[in-house]
């Protein structure tokens, strides 16, 4: 089978469908695991609590957030930015359990990057009426590496847009 044949293969298989350039839409990559996730987004949230953080602009986000490994995404009035301690406890956020890990990295290499070893991870709890607007993820230091995307729970719709703010959606 030559690499272009295969690749056509690939794109005909939904469990990995390719929908932007350097983008993989990969159904089902945790479902076997999905439960065990969940028990341990309980577990981290019981220590670092989900919150309604505030934009920049004094607004509660409609999403509740948490995070785990050595960094963790936080907003306020100061501005969007990673942070090492939890700003509602000033302790470390919990440890990305090995799981999850393994899970960013089998994902990430599925995509087409390997050897991905996430020191982030930002957890969202969308409940029934939450949004998140269309925005770009800039606060990160390295735009070589991957964001691997872990969706759980009740069907939701997505917006997926493009390098540029006027890209259509
Ligand atoms: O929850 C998602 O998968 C999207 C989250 C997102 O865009 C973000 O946290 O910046």
């Amino acid at each position: 089978m030559t690499r272009d044949l295969f690749e056509t293969f690939l794109d005909a298989d939904t469990s990995h469908l390719p929908i932007a350039p350097g983008a993989v839409l990969l159904r089902g990559f945790a479902s076997v695991q999905a439960q065990a996730l969940m028990a341990s987004v309980d577990q981290i949230t019981a220590c670092a609590a989900l919150r309604h953080l505030q934009t920049p602009g004094g607004r509660a986000m409609s999403v509740a957030m948490s995070n785990c490994g050595s960094w963790g995404w936080t907003s306020d009035a100061r501005g969007y930015r990673y942070v090492q301690q939890d700003p509602l406890t000033g302790k470390a956020w919990p440890a990305m359990p090995p799981a999850w890990l393994e899970l960013a990295a089998q994902a990430a290499a599925a995509a087409g990057y390997p050897s991905f070893e996430p020191d982030a991870c930002l957890i969202n709890q969308y409940l029934p009426g939450a949004h998140m607007s269309l925005h770009q993820d800039r606060d990160e230091k390295d735009f070589a590496q991957p964001i691997v995307s872990v969706s759980l729970g009740l069907p939701v719709v997505f917006l997926f847009g493009g390098p540029k703010r006027s890209d259509k959606p």
